[in-house]
């Protein structure tokens, strides 16, 4: 498979050369686009990550994998499957689950798995039929003494949850179950993402035996207005630990939060909340909604269709998140492949207990090689600071800005209640009062190209001791390639300015920048693909472009190659 893959892959480049629609420096420039940290097969189209596990020591990574291609092809996905004792260096095995049966015959599609009483792991996945009637199935390991899992087998009683007319769900809106959870009165619990009307429903079933499943009354939640919900995930958070919890548990010290992935927007939203075990139902703290501007993101950038595990081994909670590209359908085929996932994030509650808090796993920095402390340094309104001494397109960045004096902050006006628009209204090259300071990264050499991720600090209009945080990644100036999707993205950040440093922390790995604000309360990633770096002639730099000093401390490291598949 490997063979003609790459041979269909050679003939297409060699066709698009011979009839000048790529050219040989097309060719090299896709090779620069190709990540060294980040997850990704090694060729073809990804999309969302499914049931993240970990059995016997070893994590398991499977993914909605198009074999035939570097497009979407949902008719041909699969589950592709890598293993790994790190979360970072991956090896593929053969594809875990593929259209074979009648009941996934037009694609095996997203789901996740639940690990049973006595360890043994169940994939719940949703099957598209001939009819392209989207229904759940469930799948166990052939072989328990596998550590790997490499095979997997559908069991003969599937479909097991289906749509039908008497429960009036649309067959064409009904997938991507969630990990069941044991509820107080030994009954399993899953979610299954659908919409009636407008409304965007996360239906819950029941089952004692984890194989006949009763549709309840209510469903767990839903919201009007927004939608097909995908990829549903509802999980606990503790409310005093620094830990992660098994998706069973509650109790006093436990919050729910409720994670969804709308089609209608390609965003994702998360709320917290309570989970009545009682009426089964869950019900978001005040003023937590699934809208735009209010509601709140893992990543206000490129980032979607995400699922959370939990780690037994080290009791924390992990985010995967499907990256999709920047690049035209062109430019996908050109590289060859399409689609990365975020690096592995540790999600904890923050301590004011309304959002959360996500951090790159602690296993990354195993991929730290030359550091660079920054010098302790006053950045000058205007200044320009170009770090050397690491790989600037293989890198990570931990910088913090404190401002001593934030008088020329400039008043925040109501109306800007879009972060999104006020960053590209403000974008980089736009001096201000307070900012904009932050990063230039994947930058080439004059600047031409360049990828800015900073602040900027605003005052409120009626509380002089009010400041308004915004965080942007600014894409505009990426690549001389207009093919490319330059979207500014942005957010506001809950830090205060007089009592709090801003922390920014910048996964730059060639074609993918993620970035962590406020120690991880704001994230935005961006893809982009500079065309004039790919002589190897790729900067990073800090700049202040504001009217008001800025003092930096921070750590640079390069960042070796993960072994990725
Ligand atoms: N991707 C899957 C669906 C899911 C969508 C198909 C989200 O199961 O709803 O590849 O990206």
């Amino acid at each position: 498979m490997i063979f003609s893959s790459s041979l269909w892959h050679f003939c297409i480049l060699s066709l698009l050369l011979s009839y000048g629609v790529l050219q040989t420096s097309e060719l090299t420039s896709a090779h620069h686009y190709r990540t060294g940290y980040h997850f990704q097969p090694r060729r073809n189209w990804m999309n969302d990550p499914n049931g993240p596990l970990i059995y016997k020591g070893i994590y398991h990574l499977f993914y909605q994998y198009n074999p035939r291609g570097t497009g979407a092809g949902y008719r041909h996905i699969v589950w592709a499957h890598s293993t790994s004792t790190d979360l970072i260096n991956w090896i593929p095995h053969n594809d875990a689950i593929y259209p074979s049966e009648t009941f996934d015959i037009n694609g095996c599609w997203s789901g996740s798995v639940t690990i049973l009483p006595g360890g043994k792991p169940a994939i719940f996945y949703t099957g598209v039929n001939s009819q392209n009637e989207q229904a759940q199935n469930l799948a166990f390991p052939r072989n328990l003494s596998d550590p790997f899992l490499k095979e997997w087998v559908k069991i003969p009683q599937n479909p097991l949850i289906s749509a039908t007319p008497a429960n009036h769900i649309n067959a064409s809106s009904f997938r991507d179950p969630s990990t069941a959870w044991l509820g107080p009165d030994h009954r399993w619990r899953l979610i299954v993402g659908s919409r009636k009307g407008k409304t965007g429903l996360a239906i819950l079933y029941r089952s004692r035996d984890f194989l006949k499943w009763t549709k309840a009354k209510h469903p767990l939640h839903s919201t009007k207005e927004n939608g097909m919900w995908e990829c549903p995930d509802f999980f606990p958070v503790s409310k005093t630990k620094l830990l992660g919890l098994d998706t069973s548990a509650t109790g006093p010290n436990v919050k729910h939060v409720f994670k969804v992935s709308l089609d209608n927007t390609k965003k994702e939203y998360y709320t917290t909340g309570t989970y009545n075990v009682e009426k089964d139902i869950y019900i978001p703290d005040k003023g937590s909604v699934e809208s735009d501007n209010s509601g709140l993101r893992y990543d206000y950038g490129k980032f979607y269709a995400s699922k959370t595990f939990f780690d037994s081994a080290k009791n924390r909670r992990i985010l995967w998140g499907w990256i999709n590209e920047s690049s035209s359908v062109k430019g996908d085929i050109n590289k060859g492949w399409s689609g990365l996932q975020a690096v592995p994030r540790t999600v904890l509650l923050d301590k004011s207990g309304k959002e959360l808090v996500q951090w790159p796993i602690v296993e990354l920095e195993k991929l730290r090689t030359k550091h660079v402390k920054l010098p302790n340094i006053v950045l000058k309104e205007g200044s320009l600071h170009r770090v050397l001494g690491v790989t600037p397109a293989q890198a990570v960045v931990e910088i913090t800005f404190e401002i001593s004096d934030l008088k020329k902050a400039e008043v925040f006006d109501p109306s800007w209640t879009d972060p999104q628009t006020l960053c590209s209204k403000k974008g980089a090259s736009v001096k201000g009062g307070l900012g904009p300071f932050g990063l230039l990264v994947l930058a080439s050499k004059g600047l031409k190209e360049n990828t800015a991720v900073f602040y900027r600090i605003f005052k409120s209009q009626n509380n002089k001791y009010k400041y308004v945080v915004l965080m942007c990644s600014d894409q505009s100036r990426s690549s001389l390639n207009q093919d490319n999707d330059m979207i500014t993205y942005g957010t506001f950040v809950n830090v205060d300015p007089v009592h709090e440093k801003l922390s920014l922390r910048s996964l730059i790995d060639h074609s993918i920048v993620e970035s962590f604000g406020g120690l991880g309360k704001a994230c935005i990633t961006a893809r982009v693909y500079p065309k004039l770096t790919v002589d190897g002639d790729t900067r990073l730099y800090i700049f202040n472009y504001g009217n008001e000093s800025v003092e930096i401390t921070g750590d640079v490291w390069s960042m070796k190659t993960a072994k990725m598949n």
